[in-house]
């Protein structure tokens, strides 16, 4: 029976192991405004699956060119943006060069740690916006708790001048596909609950494609 399972396992459609977060991760920010205007402070929010369970603080900020931190966007054609989540005591506060984290993520240890960035167009004025971020036209909503094994259907719906794509990170079990795209902005994307029970967290973020994020997250019990 075991051998047969694992034979179907390997001629099922193609897992995605980059969806299943065992470690600490920030697998998207939401930016608001998608594309900031000069002289906006932006409002980042780290998205982050604690896969490891340690704990984590997240540390954000932005650069036009060289000149990073928190102050308003200075007038540029694209602005940086950067979110950092360290375990708690692996990084005090991000180390260094804000304009150039390769240089101390590399003195960093390679667990407990996780940056990603985006850059973003500046828009010309607040009127005037280059790409506004996608919203849920209804929060994706999962049963508080699912059987071990089960496969769970997520339904998708959001709005966007922008073609959207989903995309679904959890800390256990499996994803039969990383993401999909969204038809006139209704979809759904399928996570496999793990075969032992305890607390999954997981998340999809509803992507523009032009650095316009939404993000739904939640925690199912398995058991
Ligand atoms: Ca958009």
């Amino acid at each position: 029976m075991r051998a047969a399972l694992l034979l179907l396992a390997a001629c099922g459609p193609m897992e995605s192991p980059l969806s299943v977060v065992d470690d600490l991760r920030v697998v998207d920010m939401v930016v608001d405004p998608a594309s900031p205007a000069p002289g906006e402070v932006l409002a980042v929010q780290p998205v982050v699956l604690d896969g490891s369970g340690t704990g984590f603080e997240t540390f954000v900020w932005w650069c036009v060119e060289d000149a990073c931190g928190t102050d308003p966007v200075a007038p540029a054609p694209f602005v940086t943006v950067s979110a950092l989540a360290c375990a708690p005591g692996v990084c005090d506060g991000p180390p260094g060069d804000l304009a150039n984290p390769e240089a101390w993520l590399a003195g960093l240890p390679f667990e407990g740690v996780g940056l990603t960035q985006r850059r973003l167009p500046v828009s010309p004025s607040a009127e005037a916006r280059i790409n506004v971020a996608p919203a849920w036209t209804d929060l994706p909503a999962l049963p508080a708790s699912v059987g071990v094994g089960e496969e769970v259907q997520i339904a998708l719906s959001g709005a966007d001048d922008q073609p959207l794509t989903a995309w679904l990170y959890v800390t256990a079990g499996s994803v039969p596909s990383a993401s999909v795209e969204l038809e006139a902005g209704e979809g759904e994307i399928t996570w496999v609950a793990p075969d032992a029970a305890g607390v999954v967290s997981g998340v999809v973020i509803l992507d523009d494609g032009a650095g316009g994020t939404a993000e739904a997250s939640w925690t199912v019990d398995v058991r």
